[in-house]
Formats: C-alpha cells, structure tokens, sequence
C-alpha cells in the first residue's frame, strides 16, 4: 500500500492515512486502499482500531481537491459512492473504530472522523465543513452526520459559514470527547482502545449495533433491537466466564470471542 499504514498491536490495530505532502487529503487510491485495509482487518484478534493521519500537522485535509477539480457531474457522483461506501464500512465496521484527529480534520477529513464511534484529537486540531467555499456540498455525508453529533442549529451554522473551529470549541459542542497535546494523543487511543479491548467482544460489537441501529429506528423499534442483541449474547462463553468470575468474586480469567 501506498498511502496506508496497518500496524497491529496486541489486539488494537491502527489504521494511519499517510499522504503528509498532501496534508493526508483522500484522493481515489487513499479511498481504495482505505477499503482494502478494512477488508484485511483480522476481526477475530482485533477488538478495536484507531484511525489517524501521517505527521503532526494534519488528520485529512479533505478530499483531494486537484482529483475533485476536473470532475464531470458523473465522475463527480462516482467519486461520492466511492468515499461514501468506505466511510459506510467504516461506521458499521463490527469493532469500534476511534479517530485520532492529529491535525486538520477538514471536509472529508471531518467526515470520516464523524465515521468513527469515538473522535479524540490534539490541541491543534481544527475541524470545518469548507465546501460550501468551494462551490459544493459536504459530500460524504457531513450534512447527515455533523448534526446527528453536534445538532442541527450548531451543524448547520458550521455548513452554512464554513467557519473552521480549534480543538476547544470542538469539544465544548461535543464533535470531541477529549483533546491533548499532541505527543499525548497516540498513547490516549491507545489506552482508550486498550480498555474497549479488554471487554467481552461480542457484547462490544452489540452495543455498537444496538445504537447505530437504534438510531435510525422509533424507540419502540430500537428497544427489540436491543432485546435481540442482548439475548444475542447469552450462552456465549463469555458471558458465562464474566457472569461466573464476579459470583466468584474473582477477574475474568479471559474474554475468547465466543
Ligand atoms: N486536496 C489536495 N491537496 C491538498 C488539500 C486537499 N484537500 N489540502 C492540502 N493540500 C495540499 C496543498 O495543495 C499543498 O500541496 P503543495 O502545494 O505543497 O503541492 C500541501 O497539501 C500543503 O498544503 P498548504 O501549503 O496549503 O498548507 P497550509 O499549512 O498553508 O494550509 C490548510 C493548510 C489545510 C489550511 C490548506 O491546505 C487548506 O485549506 N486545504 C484545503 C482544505 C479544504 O478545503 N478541505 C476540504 C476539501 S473539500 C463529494 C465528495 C467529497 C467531498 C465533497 C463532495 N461528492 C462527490 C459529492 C468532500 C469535499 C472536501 O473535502
């Protein structure tokens, strides 16, 4: 791969978009390899991944704007399916998925942030929707996304304005759940994703469907989305060992996914 790093460690894989020369911006090949790499994800030993950028000044600058600027209405359409369905993958992926925003998170860099279940970023972050500037919408589904997350009035000022915000308005609207000095940021995914890890897997991968998929449904519909998932879990083994090791007053000896 060119333009994506994979690494592997202990059971948290970390995913680094790596084009700094041009600010990690997602052109067609970053998006194919993106794919692939999802699709290569060894899902019975990694329980959860990070996403960030190559660098230390940048998360994604968006889309590449050089690839976007010569598109017919038609290319232009095949270019959003094909940052759409990665970015899709990517949201429904069966692990939780945090973003560690190292940088600029601008257009399709805030987008696939907005992808991830969980954003942490670096106090020189800067989030924004600049596409209206450039004569287009949010084209990967930053007009859905960012008012699910921060609201409708507060998304729509961002869109509309396209008004750039630093790491600590990101947090104070709840883009982020939490910003660090940069050399901090690595190593709080990583002892975030740790402690997602260290939990049964399958119950993790539930929860994360019960409210991905809850959301899109009626309460009433969402709750038997629950109940399913729920019942889902039992007569695994791991919720046998985690139910046994606390009558037993004893730590889980190990959650096995399955
Ligand atoms: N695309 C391509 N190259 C980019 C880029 C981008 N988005 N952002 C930065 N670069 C490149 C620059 O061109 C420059 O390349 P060279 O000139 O060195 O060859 C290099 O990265 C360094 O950038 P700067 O020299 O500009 O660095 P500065 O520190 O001065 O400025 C900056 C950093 C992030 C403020 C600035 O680079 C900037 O404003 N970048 C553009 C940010 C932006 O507007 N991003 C949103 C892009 S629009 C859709 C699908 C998708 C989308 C929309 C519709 N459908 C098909 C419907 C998504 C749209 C977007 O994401």
């Amino acid at each position: 791969m060119e333009f994506i790093n994979y690494e592997v460690e202990g059971m948290v894989g970390v995913i680094t978009i790596n084009r700094p020369k041009a600010l990690n911006a997602l052109n067609s090949q970053v998006l194919e390899e993106l794919d692939q790499t999802l699709d290569a994800v060894d899902l019975d030993n990694v329980r959860a991944l990070i996403l960030t950028g190559a660098g230390e000044k940048s998360f994604v600058a968006g889309a590449d704007i050089g690839e976007m600027s010569t598109l017919t209405k038609a290319e232009g359409e095949a270019f959003g399916k094909k940052g759409n369905d990665v970015f899709r993958k990517l949201e429904t992926f069966p692990i939780p998925v945090i973003a560690a925003v190292n940088g600029f998170a601008l257009g399709g860099g805030c987008e696939i942030s907005m992808s991830c279940d969980i954003r942490i970023c670096s106090e020189n972050a800067v989030f924004g929707q600049p596409e209206v500037g450039l004569g287009i919408t949010p084209g990967f589904g930053g007009t859905q996304r960012l008012a699910r997350i921060v609201g409708v009035g507060m998304a729509k000022q961002m869109i509309y304005s396209a008004r750039n915000i630093k790491a600590d308005e990101a947090y104070r609207i709840g883009l982020v759940n939490a910003v660090y000095p940069l050399e901090e940021l690595m190593p709080a995914a990583q002892k975030l994703a740790a402690s997602i890890a260290k939990n049964a897997p399958i119950a993790v991968r539930n929860c994360k469907k019960a409210i991905n998929d809850g959301l899109q449904v009626n309460m009433d519909e969402a709750i038997v989305i629950e109940e399913k998932l729920f019942g889902d879990c039992f007569e695994s083994y791991d919720q046998k060992e985690g139910m046994t090791a606390f009558l037993e007053k004893r730590k889980v000896e190990a959650f096995l996914n399955k």
